[in-house]
């Protein structure tokens, strides 16, 4: 490539000739003006009054001006148009365009069929001879349509394409930002951020950089995404503030997401009520609490009035809670819920919370059994405006571990999934970890056997009223967001699979690298697309291969959590244990001798992990203890499966910083650069943790390595 060309790509690839003075200078991820090119060079007509309707309007009119077309707003008189955006509902007079769209579209729906209702954020997609309609019942919806349209480029504007309908499956698809006001002296400006410093907080004031926040809403929007809490759960004294005295930092961010309809809610500390409002305790059972979280709460909405609501980290990891005063969560949670129930909030209540201060001699206290010891016998307790929100797995995020089993114990609670986006324990954005197809296995995960409901089922809950979808927030003040410019899928792939958790990662995948590598802004796109799909399909897999085998978790640096540290918890507080011996390895977690949490499944997996016989190979080490020498179902033993995986993922890393190599020069240089100095880094980070692993199990076991490779 020449120097022309690369000008020309990184002009493609950056907002660098802001439409608006305030647009920020970075990374435009999967918005680039050039996937707007196919919309821009069309003539739009948009109806419908409103916010939102505004932000379609304002899209549009955006690429209209960068690429040749044009735009209406609610004309009267009568325009030749390809693409309508309108609402479904009646109003005086509209242009026959518009009329015109209107009776196309109840047509496609009634052929669809169930087509009484799109919903608060639905929308039809439907062609009416040359002309692409979208029509929603609610302005969301249109924004939701907008850039559907945006991800199809000319395929929206295809004569054959059939009406398609498009509502989300979930209610609530959030991100949690465990962003800190002041820097925190361990855990810095973002806790378990990989990103650099906070979009919204820096050095304990706020940002105030408010065109990069509303970049961020945008993208956010394009994937899905309808609500974040802006602060970490883990509530220090300034960030406490936000609740109260800086409740006007908190409505400033919310003012700027709320054109893309994205809601705000605040992470708040329990003890507030003494740490902020003077009260000499924070019992939820005792009536001046109960009336200062309901003042300060209608203080909030006075402000904010589509405020979402509070998340709660309570009585977990040192954060205050109603244990104090030997209350239960459901009182804690309870208390503020009432108070957020006139006006429309709902509390997110976390139910990560487990004794961090176990005793490692202790082998009966297991700490995948907690979240399910304190919340399962509160089912049907929590206020409706309640929703438990749990992480997806037992321990914490790790790259393997089954499915919690408190998301299929709580039917009479409104419950919540929680991912996670950034990388604690996935590479840190140091490494390509491709989270899709992890993400999917979970949603789909059928926790009542294989005919029964799914995760994502309960997430959505009946007629959708479950807690959604949430995952902790991956972005940074980043050049590229998130560190690793390749991370940038995971967040957009959360936003996807929470709007339909049925849909194929890989497709996903492929639609995130079409949007952010457009093939015209790209001299070879197959050969980009190939190489990123092979790059990232199985990253994941690759991730799982060189680091803590068969589910066994952890075995991270104490931490920071990155990179190998065999025995780094094992003889901690923190309760994530392998027990390796010299004779095997793996968590006794049976009914029959170990710590039964195998019973807090229903009856299909309760007896499929319990047994050695049906337990998959992949979690065996999370549920037994096992000699080195068992052979799992693969035909392997365990202590072979261990070396040839650390061997084989290791090669893979090496073979993904080949491919990514064949780039150089076919897409922006500055990404280039960034994903290779990190591939650089993932290759001896892979083959650290391949050499500790491997050697530390030889050494334990004596085994030598059939293919008698290298072992230390
Ligand atoms: C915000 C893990 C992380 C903590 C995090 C906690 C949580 O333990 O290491 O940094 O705290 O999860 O989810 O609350």
């Amino acid at each position: 490539m020449n120097a022309d060309e690369s000008v020309h790509l990184e002009q493609l690839m950056f907002v660098d000739d802001p439409m608006e003075p305030n647009e920020p200078r970075v990374h435009p991820a999967w918005l680039p003006p050039e996937a707007f090119r196919s919309l821009g060079a069309r003539r739009v007509l948009v109806h419908g009054d409103g916010l939102l309707v505004d932000t379609v309007l304002h899209e549009v009119s955006r690429a209209c001006a960068r690429y040749g077309g044009r735009v209406w707003h609610s004309p009267s008189w009568d325009v030749d148009v390809d693409l309508v955006f309108a609402l479904r509902g009646a109003d005086e007079s509209p242009s026959s365009a518009v009329r015109a769209a209107r009776s196309a579209g109840e047509v496609a729906l009634t052929e669809i069929g169930d087509g009484a209702s799109l919903g608060d954020e639905g929308f039809l997609l439907a062609r009416d001879g040359d002309v692409t309609v979208v029509l929603a019942d609610a302005p969301a919806g249109l924004l939701y349509g907008l850039f559907h349209v945006v991800r199809l480029c000319a395929a929206a504007f295809d004569p054959e394409r059939p009406p398609e309908r498009h509502r989300p499956a979930l209610r609530r698809r959030m991100l949690d930002h465990w962003d800190n006001v002041a820097v925190h002296p361990v855990m810095g400006q973002v806790e378990r951020g990989y990103a650099g410093g906070s979009i919204f907080w820096r050095d304990g004031r706020p940002r105030g950089d408010l065109a990069r926040i509303r970049e961020y809403g945008r993208l956010l929007a394009a994937s899905g995404v309808n609500a974040i809490s802006v602060n970490n759960v883990n509530v220090a004294r300034t960030e406490a503030l936000l609740l109260t005295d800086r409740l006007g930092d908190v409505a400033e961010i919310a003012d700027v997401l709320r054109p893309y309809h994205i809601r705000v809610h605040l992470s708040v500390t329990f003890a507030a009520p003494v740490v902020l409002g003077g009260l000499s305790t924070a019992d939820p059972l005792d009536e001046g609490v109960r009336a200062w979280w309901a003042a300060t709460t209608r203080t909030v909405y006075d402000r904010i009035p589509d405020f979402g609501g509070y998340v709660v980290k309570a009585d977990s990891e040192g954060q205050p809670g109603p244990f104090t005063y030997g209350r239960d969560h459901a009182d804690g949670a309870n208390m503020l819920a009432e108070a957020l129930a006139p006006l429309g909030g709902v509390v997110h209540w976390r139910a990560f919370v487990y004794n961090h201060h176990q005793d490692w001699r202790d082998r009966s206290t297991d700490r995948a059994r907690a979240a399910y010891d304190h919340f399962a016998p509160l089912d049907g307790r929590f206020r409706t405006n309640v929703v438990v929100q749990v992480k997806f797995g037992p321990v914490d995020f790790q790259t393997r571990e089954p499915v919690s089993p408190v998301i299929a114990a709580m039917p009479a609670t409104r419950i919540a999934v929680e991912l996670q986006v950034t990388q604690e324990y996935t590479g840190q954005q140091r490494h390509v970890c491709h989270l899709g197809p992890w993400w999917s296995e979970v949603l789909r995960f059928a926790p009542w056997g294989p005919d029964g409901r799914a995760l994502a089922d309960v997430a959505a809950g009946e007629s959708g009223v479950g807690g959604g979808l949430v995952a902790v927030a991956n972005v940074g003040d980043d050049l590229f967001w998130t560190g690793h410019p390749l991370a940038q899928a995971n967040l957009y792939t959360f936003g996807r699979l929470a709007w339909d958790p049925r849909r194929d990662p890989t497709a996903v995948l492929d639609e995130w690298i079409t949007l952010t590598f457009p093939p015209s802004a790209t001299a070879d796109p197959d050969l980009v697309r190939r190489a990123l799909h092979e790059i990232m399909d199985d990253s994941w897999r690759t991730y799982e291969r060189y680091t803590a085998p068969l589910g066994v978790g952890f075995m991270v640096n104490p931490g920071d959590h990155y990179g190998p540290g065999v025995d780094g918890y094992e003889y901690t507080r923190w309760g994530t244990y392998h027990f390796a011996d010299r004779d095997g390895v793996g968590v006794d977690r049976t009914r029959a001798s170990g710590t039964g949490f195998t019973g807090q499944y229903p009856p299909y997996w309760a007896e499929a992990y319990e047994s050695l016989e049906t337990c998959p190979d992949e979690l065996l080490l999370f549920f037994h203890h096992v000699p080195y020498g068992h052979v799992l179902h693969s035909g392997s033993t365990v202590i072979q499966h261990i070396y040839d995986t650390h061997f084989a993922g290791v090669e893979e890393v090496t073979a993904m910083r080949r491919r990514w190599l064949t780039l150089n020069g076919m897409i922006d240089p500055a990404v280039y650069e960034r994903v290779a100095e990190r591939l650089d880094e993932q290759v001896r980070c892979a083959t650290e943790w391949r050499d500790q692993i491997n050697t530390y199990f030889y050494r334990k076991s004596g085994v030598p390595d059939e293919r008698g490779r290298d072992i230390y």
